[in-house]
């Protein structure tokens, strides 16, 4: 990856605390049945019989991610599905109050790869993309996979795993050059590098902001409190363990309510 760049990245190997669960029947849970990464993924249905039921609604939908200027979400699912009918994961995006249903995996809709198996064996796992369009930086935005099943048989079902979304961020340069910044973006890293402790600084805001310490990975890292209209807020090279981080890059990213900045700390041994 690029420097910069932001990563939500979710392999399913740490829970499912990322996702929110709603609809019926409530089965969507994550499964060591199948994975694409590790020894996890999610999957709807049930795991003893490993099959999805009838008549299913039911929807698993992200926590709030903030766009940065160019914003790709990506996963890998695995799928065997009815040849007729509708079952399936409908992908939607939520943004500005809005849902927008970018995609149906299912009967009928987007298992056409490869074209020449029918759809009901096919069972390799299959990466999916996507730019997601209509996207101010800043904006808040959730992503949501709804499992449908219709009234007619039933198959072992979808199986997602390594979701990610990658946003660019617009890059962060100059020490007090407030003007124009939105409050809260991170003005400036003193030292940077950095061998001790980092001050961020970062311009006037009006409500208490979380300041999240990431690594190159996305992983975070440390969260620091910074409350309203802080200027700065120092981080002391430690991860929420209290445990001295390895020398490399590191990102602070802002969260607002509406707003996110980044900014590039490299720690020295
Ligand atoms: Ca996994």
């Amino acid at each position: 990856m690029n420097v910069g760049d932001l990563w939500f990245t979710d392999d399913c190997e740490a829970g499912d605390t990322n996702w929110t669960r709603s609809g019926s029947p409530d089965l969507w849970h994550i499964t060591s049945y199948r994975a694409h990464s590790g020894a996890h993924s999610w999957y709807f249905g049930v795991d003893s019989t490993h099959v999805y039921p009838r008549n299913a609604d039911a929807a698993i939908t992200s926590v709030s991610l903030t766009a940065g200027e160019e914003n790709e979400l990506r996963f890998w699912y695995w799928y065997d599905l009815t040849t007729y009918g509708s079952d399936g994961v409908y992908v939607i995006l939520h943004a500005g109050g809005a849902a927008d249903t970018v995609e149906f995996i299912g009967s009928g809709g987007a298992l056409n790869y490869p074209p020449e198996e029918p759809l009901n064996i096919y069972s390799g796992w299959v990466e999916w993309s996507m730019d997601i369009a209509g996207l101010a930086p800043g904006d808040a935005f959730q992503v949501e996979f709804a499992f449908s099943s219709d009234g007619d048989d039933e198959a072992e079902g979808v199986y997602i795993d390594d979701i990610t979304v990658r946003s660019r961020t617009p890059e962060k340069t100059g020490v007090g050059d407030v003007a124009g910044r939105t409050p809260g973006d991170v003005v400036a890293l003193l030292p940077n590098p950095v061998r001790d402790e980092v001050r961020i600084l970062m311009a006037p805001h009006a409500a208490a902001l979380v300041l999240g310490i990431y690594d190159i990975e996305g992983r975070l890292v440390k969260e620091l409190a910074a409350p309203a209209g802080a200027r700065s807020v120092s981080w002391n090279l430690e991860d929420g363990g209290g445990r001295r981080v390895a020398p490399g890059i590191y990102l602070a990213r802002i969260n607002g309510d509406a707003y996110s900045s980044t900014g590039k700390i490299v720690v020295l041994r």
